[in-house]
């Protein structure tokens, strides 16, 4: 039975040592012993104010809180000994329910997770600040349009149909969500990178959620809309084939989070300080410009890089390249029909094309630094339509008015009660004396007896504001004398009208592309019912879109059902046709001989303020990518600085990396013989966009001007199928 003995330890307690403890086991040799300082609060990371029981105040800044001494302590402040074995009876077990700490970590770690948002589940964020031109402050009242004042923000980014851990370059709408800490109080503008929606009234949101969601039954596709419930339902309710038309557009696929449009969609009524009123709509629009990747783009990042627009949007602010948008409205007269040259300002599924409406900068937003902790910031952030300031204030969009309600009553789900305010992200900096009390996870430790007002226990405060000490009044606009009824304005029904301004005004490739996105959507359903009413709204924008569809699905085209007048098209819909900065765009040089110079080439792109990255076969001194880590989809361009040399044949990667690039319409130079690669990879050399020449430098500058226009849209005409 020897050997059934727990075996003690003889080893006597060494110095430092706690009698009885299990032997310490050494850290690894690279852990630091010397714990770092915490870091530093961000501004806009401020704790409530806080007192203790006894009315002293605490003022511990969060860091403090959280994770302050170089010891570890259990939550309570307990220094640990040992946080790498379970307490047992002996070093063989069992494991005894008295060992507290192993019950405080398993229990926190078992509540470490919280519900995903419902939709817009996977996000990424950023901190900035947003300056004021002052040439809203006619129009709005608000102070944190005046001119020259800087408002801390958070914005977060996120697909709309993926689950928290899907791939950033899916095809979907945008989130464009910005959270402004105005003096005021805190502004959300909770907006999308498209600027209509699939619905003109919210009670249709659990629908078209349900329909594009994975189905139900065995939870596929994720974060996709190419299903057959999502067409179904798109295509029985036709105001949602302006948005669709968005989504099956390049805008569906956007190249960065950093060169996409972002939309306020609703018309926001705007207050001056007369209480004069103009109806807006808000636009970002991107100093870099709007760009998209084509769709075989898309679906390699998805693959080999989920995270592709996350670390693209952190490495950017990282490496200094801080993106910028200017905010702009487009203005309209606040009329009793809020109508705008025909168009129904209260449709959330029409624009008004800026040839009728320029949009007219207000503010420039600067990202400027990443969140610290995705779960504290990113995850926790908690937006919400009705978080307005004075002088900003919401009209009557059925579909606007039932988000007033939503994205409370989701908080308290996601985030466990009604005291998400007071999490640090979302905590105002402006002075909180709300008379809301209790609730889960209260943090202020409130003073005072009366929380209700009136009162005469706390010496009647607080006090209600008055316009002049910048209190929010709801504009006093008349409502329209009318029936209860469960219906909407005539105008509402219009479904194509825009469809097909937006078809109008796309460049040919683009519309090969939408072509193209509707074969491949419509073909991924199985019923058969469902492609031909598909074919049927296709056929309402646009004949040529219906066959060329028609025909990748083996579908006899259908005729138009309605009659539409050809409206003038909007050039700003379209990405082709205009030149843009090129800051920050990827340069790979590629270096099929290991060892080569460049250093000139590597040089003038950084002259130019675009990232140069150098591709060698394997990794060393100088080089970013290797065969084995490169894809095109990371390079906006590619230099080939020579081809590979001897007799071996070209490594399949290197062929793969060129032959991709030039599909998807990337300027490409080649030079030192970097031609003999090209046409091994099947890049027609004669083509489009394709530059050969003796020197780096020299065949850089051609590349650089094709850069502006973002792709070498000429290719895809010539090749498509991309
Ligand atoms: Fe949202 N939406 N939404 N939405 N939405 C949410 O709120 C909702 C709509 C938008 O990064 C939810 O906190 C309803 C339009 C963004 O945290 C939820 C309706 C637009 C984000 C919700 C709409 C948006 C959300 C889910 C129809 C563009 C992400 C989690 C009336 C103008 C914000 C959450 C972030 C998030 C409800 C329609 C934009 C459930 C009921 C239109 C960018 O409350």
């Amino acid at each position: 039975m020897d050997h059934l003995e727990p075996k003690l330890t003889s080893k006597e307690p060494q110095h430092g040592e706690i009698p009885g403890a299990p032997a310490a086991v050494p850290p690894p040799v690279d852990e630091p012993t010397e714990p770092r300082e915490p870091l530093p609060p961000k501004p806009d990371q401020r704790a409530p104010e806080t007192v203790s029981p006894t009315g002293q105040a605490t003022g511990a800044p969060p860091a403090a809180v959280a994770q302050s001494g170089a010891y570890l302590t259990t939550a309570h402040g307990t220094r640990l000994h040992d946080t790498d074995h379970s307490l047992k009876a002996g070093p063989r077990g069992p494991v005894l329910l008295q060992d507290h700490h192993l019950r405080e970590k398993i229990t926190h770690f078992d509540h470490e997770r919280i519900p995903e948002r419902v939709v817009h589940a996977r996000g990424s964020a950023a901190h900035g600040v947003f300056e004021s031109y002052g040439t809203a402050a006619r129009i709005t009242r608000a102070a944190f349009l005046a001119e020259g004042v800087r408002t801390p923000v958070f914005v977060r980014f996120s697909t709309v149909l993926g689950s928290r851990g899907s791939a950033d370059t899916v095809r979907d709408t945008r989130g464009f969500a910005t959270k402004f800490y105005t003096d005021e109080g805190v502004f959300d503008l909770v907006g999308n990178n498209i600027p209509v929606f699939f619905i003109q009234d919210a009670i249709k949101f659990p629908d078209v959620v349900h329909a594009a969601k994975p189905q139900p039954d065995r939870e596929i596709p994720q974060a996709q809309s190419a299903h057959d419930t999502f067409w179904d339902f798109v295509t029985l309710h036709t105001e949602a084939t302006f948005h669709t038309l968005w989504n099956m557009s390049d805008r569906g696929i956007p190249r960065s989070l950093r060169m996409m449009e972002g939309f306020g969609v609703h018309t926001f009524r705007l207050v001056d300080a007369e209480g004069g009123t103009t109806l807006v709509k808000f636009h970002w629009k991107p100093k870099l410009g709007v760009h998209s990747l084509v769709w075989e783009e898309a679906q390699i990042a998805a693959g080999v890089d989920p995270d592709f627009h996350r670390r693209d949007l952190a490495d950017a602010i990282e490496a200094g390249a801080h993106p910028q948008w200017e905010l702009g409205v487009q203005t309209f007269p606040d009329t009793e029909d809020q109508m705008f040259q025909g168009i129904d300002l209260l449709d959330p599924t029409k624009i008004v094309p800026e040839e009728l409406a320029p949009v007219q900068p207000i503010g420039l937003l600067t990202l400027d630094a990443n969140p610290s902790n995705f779960f504290a910031e990113t995850e926790q952030v908690a937006f919400h339509v009705g978080h307005l300031v004075p002088g900003i204030d919401v009209t009557n969009d059925a579909l606007m008015q039932g988000r007033l309600f939503s994205y409370v009553d989701t908080q308290i789900t996601r985030l466990g009660g009604p005291n998400f305010p007071q999490l640090p992200i979302n905590r105002t900096h402006a002075p909180v004396n709300d008379m809301l009390r209790d609730g889960m996870h209260q943090t202020a430790v409130h003073r005072g007896v009366a929380p209700y007002r009136p009162n005469s226990l706390d010496g009647g405060c607080p006090f209600v504001a008055g316009a002049g000490d910048g209190a929010y009044i709801e504009s006093p606009v008349p409502v329209p004398e009318s029936r209860k009824v469960r219906d909407a304005a005539a105008s509402f029904d219009d479904h194509f009208s825009q469809a097909r301004l937006f078809w109008l005004s796309m460049s040919e490739p683009e519309r090969e592309h939408i072509a193209a996105a509707y074969s491949f959507e419509l073909g991924k359903c199985y019923e058969k019912a469902i492609k031909e009413r598909g074919l049927r709204v296709l056929a309402n924008i646009d004949g040529e879109l219906c066959r060329t569809v028609a025909e990748a699905l083996g579908l006899p085209a259908p005729e138009p059902t309605v009659e539409l007048a050809d409206p003038q098209p909007s050039p700003a819909l379209s990405q082709v046709g205009r030149t843009w900065p090129l800051d920050g765009r990827i340069v790979g040089i590629v270096v099929p001989d290991a060892g080569k110079d460049v250093a000139d080439a590597r040089q003038a792109v950084l002259d130019m303020d675009m990232v140069p990255l150098v591709v060698a076969p394997t990794g060393g001194d100088g080089v970013q990518r290797t065969y084995a880590t490169a894809r095109s989809i990371e390079f906006d361009a590619l230099l080939l600085a020579g081809s590979p040399s001897g007799d071996a044949p070209v490594d399949a990667r290197l062929l793969t990396l060129v032959g991709e690039a030039y599909r998807h319409g990337k300027a490409l130079g080649a030079y030192d013989g970097g031609d003999a690669l090209l046409a091994a990879a099947g890049a027609q050399t004669s083509s489009a966009g394709v530059i050969s020449g003796d020197s780096g430098t020299g065949v850089l500058g051609q590349v650089a001007e094709l850069l502006g226009s973002h792709r070498v849209w000429d290719r895809f005409s010539a090749h498509p199928g991309v």
